[in-house]
């Protein structure tokens, strides 16, 4: 009796043993011939992999258990790259089935990319989202912003400014100048890096003349930041209202809105992002470009001869600050792009760093421009070791632990656009290199993001299994429409718990303990860890965007060496007066085809 009861409950023990496995992976899915792996918790034993007519296709051995600091879980990577055939698939761990929500697909990403593009035309200021653009989620105009007072730190204005259009910044309805410099920056580069790409990409927004989808909706935003640069050449800092308004649509906030402070970060920011749009414009509207690259070299002129002119948030002002007391970056980051789109020497941008990119940290964005720019740039070779120093950084943390590139200390305010911004770095260094291994590290910052997480959910509203139905953010919960407005990352865990508090819009304590990765609350009240913004959609949308742009089979910009070069450029004498050949990408390789006739970068044919 003692014997069969002791091995009875010994069954009991292994049997919750495995049914307390969890597979964490990419919810929308895996590429059919990229690298997939998931991560396993509580694990023992094979995984399974069981196709719809039950049959198991693959059974993988999982990698020995490591320790992630992120959420203090110790976890198992499984590889299974071998499953090559599209469809959806069960897991089973040890036997037991734990999901059943597995897919494979050629474009895995070609939709949630065009979503996370999509929320940007969700975020125009001043016009109403008509429903054949906006399906369920159309609403009024809100904001015309063609009225705006000058608040007495906007320094120089007088009367009243006409400042419409624009991108609302995250889960209120401010257009502050910081935040849209690297948002749109980093817009402008997935064009400018998958110019062939993205010319025909088209995902359902208003024709702007001859524009494509992604430059007709940063031209929005280009649009409105034009109107915040004043006479002197410097640039308003904001525009937005005193305070923050309460839980309405657009239309329903009336609040008088002021433009606010005019700052150094501001400014150079500004010159930065209208050097880019300098280049990437003049093919399509000449004028335009013209008139960007003036602003660009005002803004810089300014922010050169007023260097330390910080924003100090006024008294009576209690909206969002972008405060940033060291302009060096900026001055860098407005300096290497209008030296790339001039050639002119006085332009001079200093060093480059390893730093990951955000709203007040634009050394990295010099990076990327240094390294990709070899003949422009006498230290691009330092700028290209900095970039592959932190990418296999990176990478070494994403062959372990839970298979991401993030530590614990990279849980803060906006996590998921740290992890973001690491895919999107890795992917540069991808570029310079050709080395898969920081392909694959970046293809697993966005299995991250979709669900590849401790939080076994995605962080993209409308796209995994589950994903955020709370988010802070102001149209999505006044519009009466259930599902939240789509396309949107969430900020993301953190245990700062800036919105923890007893006011009754302040939310309950949601942080665990030694698991920053697991401290997220999907409600709305909190804007520290669930609210959205248009800094953290940029890297995701680039992450996703570059990874179906590169399987496209169109080749990028930086097609020889990783150095960005100007298409129509290369290697003119292949064009044969019985067709324009294209320049392809394919298995990570550069060709140019002609006719069907494929031929390397010289000329010679291949096979
Ligand atoms: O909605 C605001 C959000 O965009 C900001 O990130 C956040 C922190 O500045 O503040 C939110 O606004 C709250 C304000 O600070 C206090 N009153 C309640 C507001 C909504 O939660
Ligand atoms: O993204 C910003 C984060 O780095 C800061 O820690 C936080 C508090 O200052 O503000 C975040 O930006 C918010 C901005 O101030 C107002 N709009 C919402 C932004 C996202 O929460």
């Amino acid at each position: 009796m003692k014997s069969r009861f002791l091995t009875a409950s010994a069954i009991l023990a292994m049997a919750s043993v495995s049914f307390a496995a969890t597979a964490y992976i990419n919810q929308i899915g895996y590429r059919t011939s990229d690298f997939k792996e998931l991560t396993l918790f509580e694990g023992s034993g094979n995984v399974e992999f069981v196709d719809q007519s039950g049959k198991t296709v693959l059974s993988v051995t999982p990698s020995a258990a490591a320790n992630w600091d992120g959420s203090g879980q110790s976890v198992q990577l499984v590889d299974f790259t071998e499953l090559k055939t599209p469809g959806t698939y069960t897991i089973k761990v040890n036997g037991q089935e734990v999901r059943k929500d597995l897919k494979i697909a050629d474009n895995a990403y070609g939709e949630v990319s065009k979503a996370l593009l999509k929320w940007f035309y969700y975020q125009r200021a001043s016009m109403a989202l008509e429903e054949q653009y906006a399906g369920k989620w159309k609403r009024s105009a809100g904001h015309l912003d063609n009225n705006v007072s000058f608040h007495s730190s906007a320094t120089g204005g007088s009367g009243t400014l006409n400042s419409p259009k624009g991108w609302y910044d995250a889960g209120d309805y401010g257009k502050y100048i910081v935040n849209s410099g690297i948002s749109t920056y980093t817009l402008l580069s997935l064009y400018e890096h998958f110019p062939a790409y993205f010319d025909n990409l088209k995902w359902n927004i208003p024709a702007e003349g001859n524009l494509p989808d992604l430059l007709a909706e940063i031209k929005y935003n280009l649009d409105w930041m034009l109107t915040m640069q004043a006479s002197d050449g410097g640039v308003y800092h904001k525009l937005t209202t005193l305070q923050f308004c309460g839980t309405v649509m657009p239309n329903e906030d009336i609040d008088k809105r002021y433009v606010i402070g005019k700052s150094t970060t501001a400014t150079l920011d500004f010159a930065g992002v209208m050097a880019v749009a300098a280049r990437v414009y003049e093919k399509f509207d000449a004028t335009f470009a013209a008139k960007a690259l003036e602003a660009a070299k005002k803004a810089y002129a300014w922010g050169s001869a007023n260097p330390n002119v910080y924003y100090n948030q006024p008294r009576d002002v209690a909206t969002g600050t972008y405060a940033d007391n060291n302009a060096k970056d900026e001055k860098n980051f407005a300096a290497a792009e209008l030296f790339v789109t001039t050639k002119d020497a006085s332009y001079a941008a200093q060093g480059a760093s390893g730093a990951i990119p955000g709203w007040a940290e634009m050394s990295g964005l010099v990076t990327y421009t240094k390294a990709t720019h070899a003949a422009d740039f006498s230290d691009a070779a330092a700028a290209k070791d900095s970039l592959i120093a932190a990418a296999d950084r990176y990478a070494k943390n994403a062959s372990t632990g839970f298979g991401v590139p993030m530590t614990k200390n990279d849980f803060y305010w906006g996590s998921n656009s740290v992890a973001a911004n690491m895919g999107v770095w890795l992917l540069h260094a991808y570029y310079l290199t050709g080395d898969k291994k920081y392909y694959q590290s970046a293809v697993k910052t966005l299995d991250y993001l979709l669900g590849k997480n401790p939080l076994d959910m995605s962080f993209v509203t409308g796209f995994g299994t589950k994903s955020p139905m709370h988010p802070h953010h102001r149209p999505s919960q006044a519009d009466g429409v259930q599902e939240p407005v789509p396309g949107m990352l969430v900020g993301g865990p953190q245990p700062g718990g800036e919105d923890i508090g007893s006011n009754e819009w302040e939310c309950r304590d949601y942080r665990v303990n030694g698991a920053p990765a697991k401290s997220y609350f999907d409600n709305e009240c909190s804007y520290a860890s669930n609210e959205v913004a248009i800094n953290w959609n940029s890297p995701i949308a680039y992450l996703a965007g570059a990874i179906e742009a590169l399987n496209s089979g169109v080749a990028p910009s930086f097609a020889v060496d990783g150095v960005i070069v100007s298409i129509p450029k290369v290697r003119p004498g292949l064009r044969a007066a019985d067709g324009t050949p294209k320049l392809r990408f394919d298995n990570h390789r550069v060709f140019i085809e002609n006719n069907g006739i494929r031929y390397d970068l010289k000329g010679k044919k291949l096979k």
